[in-house]
């Protein structure tokens, strides 16, 4: 309950613009309105503003309609209980969590278009992991440029964890060495930080897909998630980015940063209706304990507290 309070404080500290936008403009919408097709117009334009994407605005509008009609739902303001009600479905129980190797070496491989909040994610993910006691590892494979292996070492100075990088500038490289470094230090997760790219860039999406393969050959059943880190704050081109990753490196979760940052949280939603990813981290500030496993009661409770 304590942790729940705390994640629920943090959440809707981190929601504060979408819930004054969003939240409030649609209670002021819905006050003293009976649900008539111009309510349904006006919810339908809030919810795709708030970047729920069309096809879930559609669909929920769909459902209050329904919901009305069946006398489940009668003014205005039950509109919010409704809203609450139907987001909460949106997220399956297998959502939640990360995939942990049943026994050995867990490998995390983090990607993204440039500036998405990679780095500072996996600095929020090796914090947690630190905090819960496993050994965690990073490998620097964005070797582009020297200031994003000196980022990233930063982070492993301050949280305490070990990180591999190399002086040759082939990312695959610095991969293969960081598997048999953290194999033979027993480490319990291998976080692969990875060069920004943008999904239109094709031989830059292949190296990712080099990268990954790298790692599938070195440990088995690796990597076992492949995070897409995504800027909250890009809108609904983080859509079009997540398929184009989904193509190349199999996506198996988005880590949704600088949600803190944004009117529009709900992009969480339009990313599971539209590319059925799971969200499985939100980022809500620029420190390593600014992040939330994403969690839809506590997600949709913050936002309509
Ligand atoms: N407010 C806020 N800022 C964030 C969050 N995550 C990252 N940032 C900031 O976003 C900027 C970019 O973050 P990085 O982690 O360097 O992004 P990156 O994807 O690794 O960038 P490249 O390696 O250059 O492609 C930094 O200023 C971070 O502090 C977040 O959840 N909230
Ligand atoms: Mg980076």
């Amino acid at each position: 309950m304590a942790l729940f309070k705390k994640a629920f404080s943090k959440l809707a500290k981190g929601l504060s613009r979408t819930k004054s936008r969003f939240v409030g403009g649609l209670r002021s919408m819905l006050a003293g309105r009976q649900i008539d097709a111009d309510l349904l117009d006006d919810l339908e334009a809030t919810l795709i503003q708030a970047d729920l994407g069309v096809a879930a605005a559609t669909r929920i509008c769909q459902d209050l309609q329904t919901a009305h009609k069946e006398k489940h739902i009668a003014k205005g303001e039950d509109v919010i209980d409704f809203l609450k009600t139907e987001l909460k479905k949106y997220w399956p129980e297998s959502d939640r969590s990360i995939n942990f190797a049943e026994s050995g070496l867990t490998v995390i491989l983090v990607a993204g278009i440039n500036g998405a909040g990679k780095t500072t994610s996996i600095a929020k993910l090796a914090w947690q992991f630190h905090q819960e006691g496993k050994k965690v590892i990073l490998a620097a494979c964005d070797t582009f440029r020297a200031a994003a292996v000196e980022q990233l070492s930063i982070w492993a100075d301050r949280i305490g964890c070990e990180i591999i990088k190399s002086s040759g500038g082939d990312p695959a490289a610095v991969v293969f060495d960081a598997c048999d470094a953290a194999v033979a230090r027993k480490a319990d997760v291998l976080l692969i930080d990875t060069a920004g790219r943008l999904h239109t860039q094709d031989n830059l999406m292949r190296e990712l897909t080099k990268i990954r393969d790298v790692v599938a050959r070195k440990i088995p059943d690796a990597p076992h998630e492949v995070l897409l880190v995504l800027d909250a704050t890009t809108g609904q081109n983080a859509i079009n980015q997540a398929k184009a990753f989904l193509d190349a490196i199999d996506v198996t979760g988005i880590f949704l940063a600088k949600l803190d940052g944004t009117a529009k949280g709900g992009i969480v939603v339009a990313i599971r209706n539209d590319v059925n990813l799971p969200v499985k981290f939100v980022g809500l500030g620029e420190t390593y304990e600014d992040v939330e496993p994403f969690d839809p009661e506590t997600f949709v409770e913050a936002l309509f507290a």
